[in-house]
């Protein structure tokens, strides 16, 4: 299966992105597993304030931002992978929630455009021409129900979900399929079991006797069991 290899973030805030160089994410790049390119928005404006935004129709607070740079720096970040689908995440909070699977499904993709909104957002047509667009496939997606000031925390979240998931990116890659959120009872996923490492009492803290038990099959019953139950008393 192709995996994603292109990234491409366009945002009035490039600073924002910063942390992509770091850790994880950076080391995936100077690998050459990835490549990420982070765009400003405002390169695409013509007049000379750089204006990316105007008032709703229809009235209301606040600002929305003009269709036409987002046209011009889509079209323009296309072009940065030729040949390929383009998949155009757009970030808000109506948006499709982020989840394991979705992050997993995002992996398949080899070009991922971010187009990180300020304000009240975008003017939805962007949104709505490119998923009438040939070569594209658009989603709104959301990383949860709260609202950021814009895209580009939303993005960051949803690209190291992504990324870590990709062949070489993690040393230990039978860590992924062990651990939250795709740790399985049947058709369910379960939050991880409780970690203990050494040393053996820390504080007056025991690490529980089954785990120093060397029984593999009794162990794993044990995790699974605290897995459940964690599962199941999560507030909400
Ligand atoms: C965003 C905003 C009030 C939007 C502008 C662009 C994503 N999960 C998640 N929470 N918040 C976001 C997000 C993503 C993109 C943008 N804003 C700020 C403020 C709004 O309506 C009341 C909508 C927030």
């Amino acid at each position: 299966m192709s995996k994603v290899n292109r990234f491409d973030v366009i945002t009035i805030f490039p600073d924002y992105l910063a942390p992509l160089n770091l850790s994880l994410i950076g080391r995936a790049i100077d690998a050459g597993l990835i490549e990420i390119g982070i765009h400003d928005l405002r390169d695409q404006t013509s007049d000379v304030h750089g204006s990316v935004d105007d008032t709703p129709y229809g009235g209301g607070a606040g600002m929305v931002m003009s269709p036409e740079p987002w046209g011009k720096a889509i079209d323009a970040v296309a072009e940065l992978a030729p040949g390929v689908e383009h998949e155009l995440i757009v970030l808000t909070p109506a948006g499709e929630k982020l989840t394991q699977d979705l992050a997993i499904e995002l992996t398949s993709s080899k070009h991922l455009i971010f187009a990180c909104g300020r304000y009240e957002g975008i003017d939805v047509r962007v949104s709505d021409y490119y998923a009438n667009a040939s070569g594209f496939k658009v989603r709104e997606v959301s990383i949860g129900d709260y609202v950021l000031g814009g895209g580009e925390v939303a993005t960051l979240v949803i690209m190291e979900a992504i990324i870590r998931l990709l062949p070489g990116v993690i040393g230990n890659p039978s860590s992924l399929d062990e651990e939250s959120h795709t740790l399985r009872d049947g058709d369910d996923s379960l939050v991880e079991y409780p970690n203990y490492t050494k040393p053996k009492e820390w504080r007056g803290l025991s690490v529980p006797d089954v785990l120093l038990s060397g029984n593999h099959g009794e162990i794993a019953k044990w995790r699974l069991e605290q897995a459940k139950s964690r599962t199941n008393n999560r507030p909400k």
